[in-house]
């Protein structure tokens, strides 16, 4: 009773917007920050009901990443950090887009219901919040807050600015019951990279690895957070450019993970100094990193080493490591049962990398769009790394494996201290630490990238070298109704509307190497069209003449 009137009273004071329909897409809600109010103070509610069903931390992120400063966006992290369970993306749905507080109210009873959650437990719900640097973030923050206050027995606990894969860390540390502090995350990563580095064999020289690197911080919350990182990092030298202070940007405007990777040009505050300098970009919240040499300013020209590359450098250098691990050790029981890695891509990932990834007899899998499908698919092996080629992506390790690594890693201690065996234990576990085990994360993806280049004494140029990406185009229709477009097969064939992928495949036919599918985007209003064919010219004339035919 008292529960319904708080709901119904509070939910008066966030009016949904009339006519504007909003869907849980790839990753949440997101639209223009002026109309979102709403919808954040619902989905507040919805994070508590998920905390008091899991009786474990949630949390809610507040951020719209690589897109324009004046959106906004909201996610939920489930209690093992990854976003949440896709069960619930039919409610959320239907409580953000119930038209009045009684609505939501029947929606919310009869769903509880269904669930079995009750209110006002001894257990109190616990949802960490944290949101990006968009101007908007703060009176979401506290539409946020007051939808959690609207449920009995939750509170809202407001981390602060931070990244999205920082939030969704401290959920995950929080229900190991572990320290998840910001502090904490940052020495978690910087003492797991030292690990790293003091195991980089001794005979490489390391000089030819140039320690310098600039990163672009896309104006956004990653630059500063690199800052204070840095601070507690050695043998690494970082200048953080577009870090967001006033004056050197706008969030995203030219700057970024996602325009590098997309647009293939120097981002803003990059110049003729930097060339040929190893240079990284994070997006507008810092779960996406890409990584580009500037070729020429003056031709605006980069050689771009995208989350596919990064992705080839994590798994070749596991790889090597997990060899090491099983050629030293023959009469372990584990040889019978050997690790299995997987690499899991999407049908963005440059058909180069999914060809050379498979040459070094690795295991790919395809999934569609979004890190929720990559993630649960990484999570299936014991060592799984899953990347977009936009740069979002980590390596997952399977308990049982870290389990083993620290086993191996005693007892090869007692015996021969030092030997090859023993470090690549080490490595594998100071990998496990450093990469962010929730979700995809620039800052600690760039650190292992860091490591490894160091261990292998590669420039960027070396690494971009390890196979040649196709030329690839990339576009975006606008359209009335995204949803009337729908595909299957890992969004490589489209379903409807009927008789578009003859088109597809009779243009795609006409192109070398052609490749080329559609799909609707889960974050804009738009048909995104993905071409690749063996010269540029051909790639954007694949993606032109397929995109004629979405309008
Ligand atoms: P949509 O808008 O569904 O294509 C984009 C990215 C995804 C993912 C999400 C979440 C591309 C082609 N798509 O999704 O990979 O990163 O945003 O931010 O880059
Ligand atoms: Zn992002």
């Amino acid at each position: 009773e008292k529960q319904q009137s708080i709901i119904l009273q509070s939910a008066s004071r966030f009016p949904p917007i009339q006519g504007v329909r909003f869907s849980y897409g790839t990753a949440g809600f997101r639209s223009d920050a002026s109309i979102l109010s709403a919808t954040v103070f619902r989905v507040g509610i919805l994070a508590a009901l998920r905390s008091l069903k899991t009786r474990s931390v949630t949390g809610l992120m507040i951020t719209a990443s690589h897109n324009r400063v004046s959106d906004n966006g909201i996610k939920i992290a489930d209690p093992h950090g990854g976003m949440m369970t896709q069960d619930w993306e039919p409610f959320a749905d239907a409580i953000v887009n119930a038209g009045n507080p009684e609505d939501l109210l029947q929606l919310i009873i009869q769903f509880t219901k269904k669930e079995n959650i009750s209110f006002g437990g001894a257990q109190p719900a616990e949802i960490l919040l944290g949101r990006d640097t968009r101007p908007s973030g703060g009176a979401l923050l506290e539409a946020a807050k007051q939808g959690i206050n609207a449920v009995i027995g939750a509170v809202a606990i407001d981390m602060g600015i931070l990244t999205t894969s920082q939030l969704h860390w401290m959920v995950r540390c929080r229900n190991k019951g572990l320290e998840a502090l910001e502090c904490d995350y940052f020495a978690q990563l910087s003492s797991s990279f030292g690990c790293l580095m003091d195991l980089v064999p001794r005979d490489i020289i390391t000089d030819r690895v140039d320690e310098k690197l600039i990163v672009d911080g896309a104006n956004g919350v990653g630059g500063e957070k690199l800052k204070e990182l840095k601070k507690q990092l050695k043998g690494l030298v970082i200048q953080v450019r577009n870090s967001g202070k006033e004056g050197e940007g706008i969030l995203n405007e030219g700057v970024g993970a996602d325009y590098v990777q997309k647009e293939k040009v120097v981002p803003c505050g990059f110049g003729p100094n930097d060339v040929g300098i190893r240079c990284a970009s994070l997006d507008g919240d810092a779960d996406r990193l890409v990584y580009f040499r500037v070729l020429s300013t003056s031709s605006n020209s980069i050689d771009l080493v995208d989350g596919d590359k990064i992705l080839s450098l994590f798994a070749l250098f596991i790889k090597e490591q997990l060899s090491i691990l099983n050629k030293n050790g023959k009469e372990e029981s584990n040889n019978n049962n050997p690790v299995r890695l997987g690499i899991v891509q999407t049908a963005y990932a440059n058909g180069a990398s999914t060809d050379y990834l498979r040459l070094l007899g690795l295991e790919v899998v395809f999934t569609p769009t979004g890190v929720k499908y990559l993630h649960e698919k990484a999570a299936e092996y014991d060592v799984g790394i899953y990347f977009e080629a936009n740069g979002h992506g980590t390596v997952l390790f399977s308990e049982q494996l870290l389990c083993w690594l620290e086993a191996r890693k005693n007892e090869l201690a007692s015996a021969s201290a030092g030997c090859e065996c023993q470090k690549a234990a080490l490595r594998l576990l100071a990998i496990s630490r450093l990469i962010n085990q929730a979700v995809g994360d620039a800052l600690s993806g760039l650190l292992l990238v860091e490591a490894i280049l160091q261990h292998m004494g590669w420039s960027i140029e070396k690494w971009s070298e390890l196979y040649k990406d196709l030329p690839s185009k990339q576009l975006k229709v606008k359209v009335m109704d995204r949803t009337a477009v729908s595909t299957t097969n890992a969004e490589t064939v489209v379903v409807e509307p009927s008789g578009l992928q003859e088109v597809i495949n009779t243009e795609t036919a006409k192109y070398p190497k052609g490749r080329c599918f559609i799909r609707p985007s889960g974050t804009e209003d738009v048909i995104r069209v993905y071409a690749e064919a063996s010269t540029q010219e051909a790639a954007d004339n694949l993606a032109q003449s397929v995109a004629r035919h979405v309008d």
